[in-house]
């Protein structure tokens, strides 16, 4: 599998078999250098490997595969054909548009090896004006199914039921056929740190063989470009809820048009997608899943101390007021605060209302000014009667 979580790369690119860690890389050197540390324990690979499968066998393995993107893309349809031969059945449920987040889960035995896989169908976004709160019920989904790992880690008793599906390991993410657009960008930035993203390109059908090709180079540019990780290679797909008959006369799920039939297995990537999730790239998927964990943990203890740090401030700040309060008191503070508000009242009283003391002598009159003696001058004589 070809290993894309480019940008800030959680894994190293590995050779034949995917992403691996540098701890796995220093152990395979001193494998392949032919030194053997403790030659008696020689046979203990095919001993783990053994013990692996047994658990794998007993146990089972589950996952949480998560679809997001525009609405009408085939989200929906998807979901039921990827691990679903009963298409005609989910046809019946699937009509209408999804407006809430949906989970439904399916078990399957692959290779003797159970599998529960859990699927979450989410509500297209673009026909809704309102896009951010779209965006925002994806990206809290994400949020909430880590905060649940969070809690459950901090309970003393600790039930691996619970932990059956912990967080979604991968994002499918739909892009319309011949354009990635600016909104899809735009949320393709806020999910990338928080989870393995697979590009979708939806209705494959729709392009041709050249314009598949060229379109996933135009995706993967874009996505480096914006230094958006993504997990593989954009895969082109085709989905359907109708039966066709194949070349064998088997019922499968294709598409019929007035020029002929696609199958969705034999014409897209469906088979692709499903391995990668299931099979080659499951590990790389669950390391990846641990590291955004990881983020998300540190990030959220962070802000829990900083919330703490900010109330014992609050609590030590009133704490030293009081103390600092009975302090005052206790040293007849609060005698000496009575005595002075008594003076000052007595102050007040005794003033003669322009803030100066009453006891104070007064400031000598100014004289008084010469009286001017004017003759009256007579009033004129008011005319009465009619002119
Ligand atoms: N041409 C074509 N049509 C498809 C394909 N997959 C699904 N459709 C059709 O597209 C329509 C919408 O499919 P849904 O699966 O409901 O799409 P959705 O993304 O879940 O839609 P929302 O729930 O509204 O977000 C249906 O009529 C499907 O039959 C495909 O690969 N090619
Ligand atoms: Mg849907």
């Amino acid at each position: 599998m070809s290993d894309r979580m480019n940008g800030n790369a959680t894994v190293e690119q590995g050779g034949s078999g995917g992403a691996r860690w540098p701890l796995e890389k220093k152990a395979s050197s001193s494998v392949s250098s032919g030194k053997q540390d403790f030659p008696e324990l020689k046979g203990v690979r095919e001993q783990l490997a053994y013990r692996r499968t047994q658990d794998l066998i007993a146990y089972g393995e589950s996952l949480t595969i998560m679809c997001v993107g525009e609405s009408g893309l085939g989200k929906t349809t998807v979901i039921n054909n990827l691990f679903s031969r009963d298409i005609e059945k989910n046809a019946a449920a699937q009509a209408l548009p999804t407006m809430d987040i949906l989970e439904k889960e399916v078990s399957f035995e692959c290779d003797s090896i159970p599998f529960n896989v859990r699927l979450v169908d989410s509500p297209g976004y673009g026909d809704v004006l309102d896009v951010s709160r779209s965006f925002e019920t994806i990206v809290s989904y994400l949020d909430a199914e880590k905060e649940k790992i969070f809690q459950l880690e901090q309970h003393i008793n600790r039930s691996s039921k619970k932990f059956r599906f912990s967080g979604v390991e991968v994002v499918l993410f739909f892009i319309s056929p011949h354009r990635l657009k600016g909104l899809d960008m735009e949320l393709l930035r806020r999910l990338h740190s928080k989870v393995a993203i697979i590009p979708i390109l939806a209705k494959a059908d729709t392009m041709t063989v050249k314009e598949i090709e060229s379109f996933k180079d135009v995706v993967r540019q874009k996505l480096q470009a914006n230094k958006i990780k993504y997990f593989c290679d954009p895969l082109a797909i085709i989905s359907s809820s109708e039966l066709v008959q194949n070349d064998e006369g088997e019922a499968v799920a294709g598409r019929l048009y007035p020029w002929g039939k696609v199958e969705v297995e034999r014409h897209s990537e469906l088979s692709t997608l499903r391995s990668v999730v299931i099979g080659t790239g499951l590990e790389d998927l669950r390391r990846a899943k641990d590291t955004y964990y990881e983020t998300f943990r540190r990030e959220r203890l962070e802000a829990d101390r900083q919330n703490l740090l900010r109330k014992v401030w609050r609590v030590g700040s009133n704490l030293l007021l009081g103390i600092s309060l009975v302090i005052f008191v206790q040293q007849g503070g609060l005698g000496l605060l009575a005595d002075g508000l008594q003076s000052l009242n007595s102050k007040v009283r005794d003033s003669d209302g322009d803030g100066r003391d009453a006891k104070e002598p007064l400031p000598p009159l100014p004289p008084a000014p010469e009286e001017e003696i004017k003759e009256e001058t007579p009033a004129p004589k008011k005319k009465s009667g009619w002119f």
